[in-house]
């Protein structure tokens, strides 16, 4: 046992007073005994075990039903090294207001003591965290999530390397007590008064995130909030994407979706679906591995009409939270094939029916499954060193404006194009539903640093790679004048990651350039087949100069808060995006 790992163990205890203390090896056994004793105390209720084997339902707390991003801090020495893009707190002030939180927390309870790997067993770019944690219901999603117990322990006593510590209690989960507040310069989590999805699984979003992108800018990697997939060509060639879409914008579906041209031999298969770690290889390739090993994916709206595969995976071994229960025990979420059925029990526990208001499920309701059900999941899944991505896709929810896909001209474009791609709000964080706003990279609510140090990395790290991925932007939700998607997305998703194979490779497949980039054709991706009108087509592929104007009008004002931070490369691509839109004729 590695010495600094039982000391901290036992400073946290004196504050949180445990009355016991487990540490966990990840096991099958001790897996069982906590679901037993979920089981007896309601955290977990038992399903159907002929429709869903090994899977319970979760309700959590009502007031704690997604991340809270108003509650979450990064805590470094300056504001400015937290930047405009973070809430902020100094260390001294979380000292004093959020340590005494802790204080006798974990009396009457247990407390875990969850050591983990982020990162295939094997890699060299693997990292440990442990957490501390009085939650069996997080112990039981960080088992599915992360490589949890003995593999942890073993890297980190063989290879004497770093951890990141987490400390987690469910406090009394109050949002007026809840904060999840993040050190990087000591590369430590605090997390109180929540139990739900990225706010207490400290594996994912704030390590793997908030604190791994200050390790990435320091140590010359990158963590991003991408999905990794594989997309193989009928000549049996594959080619490795990564994709940065908003939280609920389409990573899981999007990195499992099933190809409408499979027996031509166009498929896709899942290294990732929610983050990725980018490291520059010896070829000068960016090479990524998936740190999870599981997926805390969007119940609401999978179905086997928009993700298959997603449904098969979910058949056995998978925690459900806030969905809906039937009254033969089988989980039921908005969104599910088949008819609604006439009664159910909400995601509270209240009886439901169609006239019901509410939605049964939470709209942020969750599955946790192991990566290893997903019946697509890539061989490559696991390799030590990662796969090589050729093309990054930065993708939003945009009502209007963003064509359905484009190609920036170049690496400082691309990463132009994804500083200020901008998406219209969801469920998955605490606040308003459907508000657009900016979020660069998808990593808003992740980065653990000053966004405009973040462009600048970006920048460095395209330079410094001989042959960095090719970038694009997508945008699945636009609608036409009736409210409606134009695009029918999911598995027809697949003909845009093959024309974007098509112009990786040499260019092939129809395209057009505009002034924001190059856009396909509508014959490139066969936009008459699914019966789009030429006028869908058109809307779904033009970029219309007036509106892009004042679209790049307001992309400088948001790039302006980052004032002298700013790297002088995104100012000039700015100004030329200007200059492209005032030579379209109108
Ligand atoms: P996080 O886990 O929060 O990071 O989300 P995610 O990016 O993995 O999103 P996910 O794939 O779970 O999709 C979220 C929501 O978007 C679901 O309700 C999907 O049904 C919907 N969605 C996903 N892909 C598409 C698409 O291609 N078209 C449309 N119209 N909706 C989609
Ligand atoms: C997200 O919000 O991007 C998620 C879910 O992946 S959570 O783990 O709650 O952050
Ligand atoms: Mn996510």
């Amino acid at each position: 046992m590695a010495s600094s790992v039982e000391s901290w163990v036992e400073e946290v205890s004196q504050t949180t007073r445990p009355d016991n203390v487990v540490w966990c090896d990840g096991s099958d056994a001790e897996n069982e005994r906590l679901i037993g004793q979920m089981l007896a105390d309601g955290t977990f209720i038992g399903l159907n075990p002929d429709a869903h084997p090994g899977s319970y339902l979760h309700r959590s707390n009502p007031t704690d039903v997604a991340r809270t991003e108003h509650l979450t801090f990064i805590c470094s020495d300056t504001k400015d090294e937290a930047g405009p893009n973070n809430n902020w707190m100094p260390p001294a002030e979380a000292r004093q207001r959020v340590w005494p939180l802790f204080n006798g927390a974990m009396r009457g309870r247990t407390m875990y003591v969850v050591p983990y790997l982020m990162g295939p067993a094997d890699s060299p770019y693997s990292k440990v965290g442990i957490e501390l944690t009085d939650s069996p219901y997080v112990v039981a999603n960080m088992r599915i999530m992360t490589r949890m117990g003995k593999v942890a322990m073993d890297r980190l006593e063989n290879d004497g390397v770093d951890w990141v510590p987490g400390l987690h209690s469910l406090g009394d989960l109050s949002p007026d007590r809840r904060f999840i507040l993040h050190f990087p310069d000591t590369r430590t989590i605090w997390s109180v008064g929540s139990g739900y999805g990225g706010n207490a699984l400290l594996g994912k979003k704030c390590y793997a995130l908030r604190i791994a992108s200050v390790m990435g800018r320091d140590q010359g990697w990158m963590a991003e909030h991408m999905l990794i997939l594989e997309l193989q060509a009928p000549d049996g060639d594959t080619m490795y994407v990564a994709a940065a879409f908003p939280s609920a914008c389409g990573k899981t579906n999007l990195a499992m979706l099933r190809s409408p041209f499979e027996n031509e031999g166009w498929r896709v298969r899942t290294v990732g679906e929610d983050i990725c770690w980018i490291n520059i290889g010896p070829d000068g390739r960016f090479w990524a591995i998936n740190p999870e090993s599981g997926y805390f994916g969007v119940a609401p709206g999978t179905s086997n009409a928009t993700n298959p595969n997603a449904m098969q995976m979910l058949d056995r071994n998978t925690i459900f939270t806030n969905v809906a229960l039937t009254d033969d025990r089988r989980v039921w979420w908005e969104g599910m094939d088949g008819p609604r059925p006439d009664h159910l029990t909400d995601w509270q526990g209240n009886s439901w029916t169609p006239a019901s208001e509410a939605p049964a499920a939470h709209p942020n309701a969750r599955f946790t499954t192991p990566a290893t059900q997903n019946p697509v999941l890539s061989e490559h899944w696991e390799d030590a060193r990662g796969v090589p991505i050729s093309a990054i896709l930065f993708g939003g929810r945009r009502a209007t404006t963003v064509p359905l896909v484009y190609r920036s001209f170049d690496w400082e474009h691309g990463v132009y194009v994804g500083a200020t791609m901008a998406s219209e709000t969801t469920a998955a964080a605490a606040g308003a539903v459907g508000v657009l706003r900016r979020d660069p990279m998808a990593m808003l609510p992740f980065l653990g640093y000053n966004m405009a140090d973040y462009w600048r990395h970006w920048l460095d790290i395209g330079a410094r790679a001989s042959n960095p991925p090719a970038i694009f932007q997508v945008n699945w939700f636009r609608r036409d004048e009736d409210g409606r998607f134009i695009w029918p997305g999911f598995g027809q998703n697949m003909r845009v990651l093959r024309w974007v194979y098509e112009q990786v490779n040499g260019g092939k497949g129809g395209s057009r350039e505009t002034p924001v980039g190059t856009v396909p054709t509508p014959e490139a991706l066969g936009a008459d087949e699914l019966g789009l009108s030429a006028k869908q087509a058109e809307t779904l592929l033009s970029v219309d100069r007036d509106t892009w104007v004042s679209e790049a009008e307001d992309q400088a004002a948001y790039l302006d808060q980052y004032g002298d931070r700013l790297p002088s490369e995104l100012r000039q691509q700015q100004r030329g995006l200007v200059d492209r839109l005032q030579k379209v004729a109108v």
